[in-house]
């Protein structure tokens, strides 16, 4: 594949457990859920107690990477994590789990809860995908159940990921591990992904990259962006 390209631009990223090598032309950077509801103040993560500090912090990282990345002209996706305004999608054991007095479809802050057209369920403004860039609406936690995020990404050439986004150990694990099975190498800016929890932002980590990078590579989106600029 790229190996034999003539054309192939290997960038190296300095990386756990050793360097990450990618072409840029063969790489998609996947933003995963960076969504109103997980991440604003006032929203249905704060609402659930949680410190929306924790996740906000992948912010600026993360627009600093896409607008690295969108400048050298490629790929980037977004995910949402939702389900139809009929509930029609949403695994009744998903609904009531966590017995929470708000729950999926609820009315809450910004509209019904992970409800796709409502305003909590629509990604942050300051990484709002550009016109013409994917955006996977996922029902589950991983991005590539029941979506056509693995035909968007083989018929576009991809054979790298870049995922960012939130939360670390639930949809970014998920999606890194599903990624790795449909035999993707998956890097992981620890600045650009977060939790609510810093205990499984740390293990959430350093499971990715265990056992030889069992099932990716961790690094620090700085030292993506300087391989782009290398380049
Ligand atoms: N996007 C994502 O991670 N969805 C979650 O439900 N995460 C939690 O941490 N709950």
């Amino acid at each position: 594949m790229s190996g034999q390209d003539p054309t192939a631009n290997r960038l190296e990223i300095p990386a756990e457990p050793y360097p990450f090598v990618f072409d840029p032309k063969h790489t998609a950077l996947l933003i995963i859920d960076m969504q109103r509801d997980f991440l604003e103040p006032g929203g249905f993560g704060e609402a659930l107690g949680n410190d929306v500090s924790q996740l906000r912090a992948a912010i600026e990282p993360i627009r600093r990477l896409l607008a690295a990345w969108r400048a050298a002209g490629l790929l980037a996706i977004h995910t949402r994590e939702g389900h139809r305004p009929d509930l029609s999608d949403l695994p009744p054991a998903k609904k009531i789990r966590g017995k929470s007095a708000i729950g999926i479809g609820d009315p809450g802050p910004m509209g019904r809860i992970l409800i796709r057209g409502e305003p909590g369920h629509d990604i942050v403004p300051e990484l709002y995908p550009w016109p013409g860039e994917p955006v996977v609406d996922k029902p589950g936690k991983g991005a590539f159940f029941a979506t056509d995020l693995h035909a968007i990404l083989s018929n576009a050439g991809m054979n790298r990921l870049i995922v960012a986004g939130v939360t670390t150990e639930v949809c970014v694990n998920t999606t890194v591990r599903e990624a790795n099975d449909r035999g993707y190498d998956c890097f992981v800016p620890a600045d650009c992904v977060g939790s609510y929890f810093p205990e499984f932002q740390e293990m959430g980590l350093k499971m990715i990259k265990a056992q030889g990078g069992i099932f990716g590579w961790v690094g620090q989106s700085a030292d993506a962006i300087a391989a782009l600029e290398r380049a």
